[in-house]
């Protein structure tokens, strides 16, 4: 039936298939469902069963109930949601709608929860699942938000790798269910979604296809604040059309006379260099949460004088506990536009409390325009989704002021804590953050956020497991066999650092070795993409579209692995969450949709023992009927 359909099809028959013919004729390429498909889910379950979850927990903590939507929210979602700021944006364009942003007197707020949030409290796991189904009352409650930040960082990643969904997919579903907010993702420059650089043709193609599915605004960073790595990216989203958002990475302390190497001039420089290359908002990116409010207070005061037409968005981490507080000092000193997460999702090393911003500025000039009634609504629902995703829990249970000593970002100080326990490390935790401290004056100050955070973070767990004091790296360095991205990071991989390479230590680590001039990825070469779709058609199948291209292009290994998994379990984003992030347990009875209008009801009856071939037969009942799957048991 496909040769049939595809052979037929005006296009096709005039010659004129581009390679986008798959993506715009997606109705040709829906095979027969493969009738195992029911049987490829019990091997999923079954292997989860015998050994364990797929998705890395965090804790044996096990997952809540599903969340319920509260009262009344579904009643509405028939109905259009009401217009907002996307509206302003598809019919005039990105420069006139940052002059109405700016324009606008009230603070605007950026919602995290369904990206940063739950990236800073629950590792990224929070599926499409959970999103789709509050994403209707959303679009409703949330209609005069700036924006959702819903992609980028960490998503795009965490979603292929331990989800084993769509990231692509994830993105155009979303957008189908919230049609009135901007959509924002956050783009790490040179670095895509990734960790590493891409070539530039990569990185403009992955920008164009994000703006087709649906990203609105690009929050574009360098992580070194590199203007030719942040050229890359203000250069590609401005080709696609999307907002140029680009940010300032803040590090150190604006308002501490002592600290001079990231002072307010070097901020106000840098947003000229940006201002000047014709971004359409300026961003103030605090990924560690150590904008104190007297410090935003001058930095935001002093770029609004700066720049009085540009408008600013300042994004904070909670870490220490003052981000309200900041937040409201921002807003005072004339920001546009603030980053907070539902009051569930916030705090910690997340977001501000959006609950606390909306009733504090309620009625005075800059009320947010957000019902603290409804928002709160909203916020009952992503209480239990924070429940279900307990096994994801970093355990954080206060905020902690020393991060003005480390200055960990929010998103890597849960990750680190938790790399430290699986190597054993867990007592020394305190060394750890130390280390970091001492790791980054040896890499000379930096800012440190993803990926120059994860050189830091490497360089400081090097350093307590062997027992290194900042001393001991300095006199040694000519002999001891760093972390490969320390290495990387002195070559140059990343660009280069604000007032250059530590010397003499770059010399004592390289020993000779190359490093790179300029910047990184103007070195690499173009990719066809028309032979890696040719490649990966031949490897999975005619069904490769772009955007699985895309994915390929920037994950290989994982983007294999994704679907290798999908070949061998189906689809298990379908699944519900508990029982995709924990066992079943026996005798346990859970009903799912396999495509619409197809329900399996399936139930976990029996396991049996090992067998001498190291198999395990595990029993169910499908629909009624028994079924059973051998599992490798490997324990
Ligand atoms: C990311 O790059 O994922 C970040 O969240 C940086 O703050
Ligand atoms: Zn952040």
């Amino acid at each position: 039936p496909f040769l049939q359909n595809v052979l037929r099809h005006d296009t096709f028959v005039g010659g004129d298939a581009r390679t986008d013919f798959i993506d715009t004729t997606p109705e040709l390429f829906q095979f027969p469902r493969r009738r195992n498909r029911a049987q490829r889910v019990l091997r999923f379950l079954g292997e989860v069963a015998v050994n364990g979850p797929t998705v890395s927990p965090a804790s044996d903590a096990a997952p809540g109930p599903d969340p319920v939507l509260p009262e009344g929210f579904i009643e509405d979602h028939g109905q259009r949601p009401p217009e907002g700021w996307r509206r302003i944006l598809l019919e005039q364009g990105p420069a006139p709608f940052a002059k109405a942003v700016r324009a606008h007197e009230g603070l605007l707020v950026m919602d995290t929860t369904w990206r940063d949030a739950h990236q800073s409290l629950l590792a990224t796991r929070v599926r499409t699942r959970e999103l789709a189904a509050i994403a209707p009352s959303t679009a409703r409650i949330l209609a005069p938000c700036y924006s959702l930040e819903m992609w980028g960082g960490a998503t795009f990643d965490v979603a292929l790798r331990f989800l084993r969904e769509c990231p692509w997919d994830r993105l155009e579903r979303l957008r189908a269910l919230v049609p009135n907010i901007p959509f924002q993702m956050l783009l790490r420059g040179a670095n895509a979604v990734g960790y590493t650089n891409y070539p530039d043709n990569v990185v403009r193609r992955f920008v164009r296809l994000a703006k087709q599915r649906g990203v609105d605004i690009f929050r574009v960073f360098d992580c070194l604040n590199y203007l030719d790595n942040l050229q890359l990216g203000i250069d590609a989203v401005g080709e696609a059309g999307g907002v140029i958002e680009a940010c300032l990475c803040y590090t150190g302390d604006v308002s501490d006379p002592g600290r001079t190497k990231y002072s307010l001039q070097y901020y106000v420089d840098l947003a000229g260099e940006l201002h000047d290359r014709g971004v359409h908002v300026l961003a103030i990116k605090d990924m560690a949460g150590l904008l104190k409010p007297a410090a935003g207070r001058q930095l935001v005061g002093a770029l609004r004088e700066a720049f009085p037409y540009l408008p600013i968005h300042v994004h904070t981490h909670d870490t220490a506990g003052t981000g309200v507080a900041s937040m409201l000092a921002c807003a005072e000193a004339g920001a546009d536009v603030v980053d907070l997460a539902l009051d569930a999702m916030a705090g910690l090393t997340s977001q501000p409390s959006m609950g606390a911003v909306v009733a504090a500025l309620q009625s005075g000039e800059r009320d947010t325009g957000l019902s603290l009634e409804k928002v709160g609504g909203l916020n009952g629902y992503w209480e239990q989704v924070r429940g279900l995703y307990a096994p994801f829990e970093s355990g954080l249970k206060s905020g902690s002021a020393d991060v003005y000593m480390h200055e960990m970002p929010g998103g890597q100080y849960t990750n680190l804590q938790f790399q430290a326990r699986a190597l054993g490390l867990t007592g020394r935790w305190p060394a750890i953050k130390r280390a970091y401290a001492a790791a980054n004056r040896l890499l000379g100050d930096i800012i440190k956020v993803t990926p120059s955070s994860k050189v830091v973070g490497d360089l400081a767990q090097f350093m307590v497991q062997n027992d290194l004091t900042e001393e001991d790296v300095l006199a040694q360095a000519e002999t001891l066999s760093f972390p490969r991205s320390v290495v990387e990071y002195f070559q140059g991989y990343l660009g280069v650092p604000v007032g250059g390479f530590p010397e003499p230590l770059r010399t004592k680590v390289l020993r000779g070795q190359p490093a790179l001039e300029g910047r990184p990825g103007a070195s690499l070469p173009a990719l066809d993409f028309e032979a890696l779709k040719a490649q990966l058609s031949a490897k999975w199948g005619a069904h490769i579209r772009d955007v699985d291209v895309a994915s390929a292009a920037l994950y290989p290994k994982v983007f294999a692995e994704y679907m290798g998994f999908r070949r061998d379990y189906s689809d298990v984003s379908l699944l519900p969450t508990r029982n995709f992030i924990a066992p079943m347990r026996l005798g346990e009875e859970i009903s799912f949709e396999i495509e619409r209008g197809k329900l399996l009801i399936v139930k976990l009856t029996a396991l049996g023992d090992v067998r001498e071939d190291g198999l395990r037969e595990v029993f169910f009942e499908l629909n009624g009927q028994p079924r059973s799957i051998l599992v490798s048991d490997a324990s």
